[in-house]
């Protein structure tokens, strides 16, 4: 198991959650066409979890997905709205369980893997594992522009968070409860995933990574992600989250990079103004006047976000440790419930 030490930078949520010893666990399993595979990543993950709950999120498929994972015995729940995200807010939303495994049905992850995984979960260890794909201990079939786009999104989320992922893309995860419940979702297409990750650091949620090895689709089954679109959007998810999450380095960054700018001009203006006595080009004054005014403003709206952020942020630990006692009282009284029938 790895525990990246990076990761514990991510402040720890506060009172652990209580799982009853028999806590139950299910697998969420977002499908659009993989009537080839489906059949076999459910009966794989019903041996390897016998007492989890199986769910597959039917998006539209035009093939036999549906009827192919009720045979294996999954339950398959239909949503309308196309796209993954969607597809991940809808089961966030709708399932009831203490610890959720997420996994495509194309079964390009082990199965087998699933137990490492959710360790660290059930021990109150972390809130969000991910199966990195990407690890040095993983071994993993990708196609060069699939890795070669992994590896820029990591650079630039880890550059800007300050962290060491090693894959920020990895459709294997499972969480906790209170992530689950407590994480508010908007993607609505495969930028899902660069969310899930970018609001578990951003909101002090404990992220684990845990190398998996990735194999390939079999012959006649196809990837659903489209390079550029799903990249652009990836792309832009970092950018919005790093504005909304991290403010003051955004807008302050921008602001700072405008003043500088506006120095060039200024700098030749002042410099003839102290020899000659004139302005003699007014432009470039007028120029860096407006590029350090505006770099101002800039750093004054970082400012003024960055503490509307925080105290967002205290709001959010108070609701939070609100939640944490409301699930403790009502675990207690369930407890003793149990006693008195005994
Ligand atoms: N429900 C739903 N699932 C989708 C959609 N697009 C892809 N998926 C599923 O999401 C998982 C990951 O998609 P995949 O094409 O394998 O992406 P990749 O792993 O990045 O190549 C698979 O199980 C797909 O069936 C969609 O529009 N809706
Ligand atoms: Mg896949």
């Amino acid at each position: 198991m790895l525990n990246h030490p990076a990761l514990e930078l991510v402040a720890q949520k506060s009172a652990p959650e209580s799982f009853a010893p028999e806590a139950s666990v299910a697998v969420l399993i977002p499908c659009y066409n993989e009537e080839l595979t489906i059949e076999n990543v459910v009966c794989q993950f019903k041996k390897e979890l016998p007492d989890a709950h199986i769910y597959v999120f039917d998006n539209n498929s035009s093939d036999r997905t549906a009827e192919k994972a009720r045979q294996a015995g999954a339950i398959v729940i239909p949503e309308g709205r196309q796209g993954k995200g969607f597809v991940v807010q809808s089961m966030f939303r709708q399932v009831d369980a203490d610890v959720y495994v997420m996994v495509d049905g194309d079964g390009t992850y082990s199965a087998g893997a699933v137990h490492e995984l959710i360790e660290p979960v059930l021990k109150h260890k972390a809130d969000m594992v991910v199966g990195s794909r990407l690890h040095a201990d993983s071994q993993s079939q990708f196609k060069f522009l699939n890795r070669f786009g992994n590896k820029l999104f990591l650079f630039v989320l880890n550059l800007i968070f300050k962290v060491k992922l090693t894959d920020i893309l990895s459709g294997y995860r499972v969480f906790s409860r209170k992530f689950v419940k407590g994480v508010p979702l908007f993607g609505g297409g495969f930028e899902i995933e660069t969310e899930l990750t970018i609001k578990a650091l951003g909101r002090g949620y404990r992220v684990l990574e845990i190398p998996t090895d990735l194999t390939g689709r079999p012959e006649g089954s196809h990837s659903k992600i489209n390079l550029f679109r799903d990249g652009f959007l990836i792309l832009n998810t970092i950018v919005t989250l790093f504005r909304d999450y991290k403010p003051l380095t955004f807008f302050g960054g921008a602001g700072l990079l405008l003043i500088f700018g506006g120095f060039v001009p200024g700098f030749i203006v002042l410099f003839e103004f102290i020899k000659t006595g004139l302005v003699l080009r007014l432009p470039s004054a007028v120029l860096a006047v407006g590029l350090v005014v505006s770099g101002m403003l800039l750093i004054t709206a970082g400012l003024i976000l960055h503490t509307i952020v925080r105290r967002s942020q205290e709001f959010d630990h108070q609701l939070q440790a609100l939640a944490d006692e409301l699930r403790f009282n009502r675990l207690l009284m369930a407890n003793t419930d149990r006693g008195a029938r005994k």
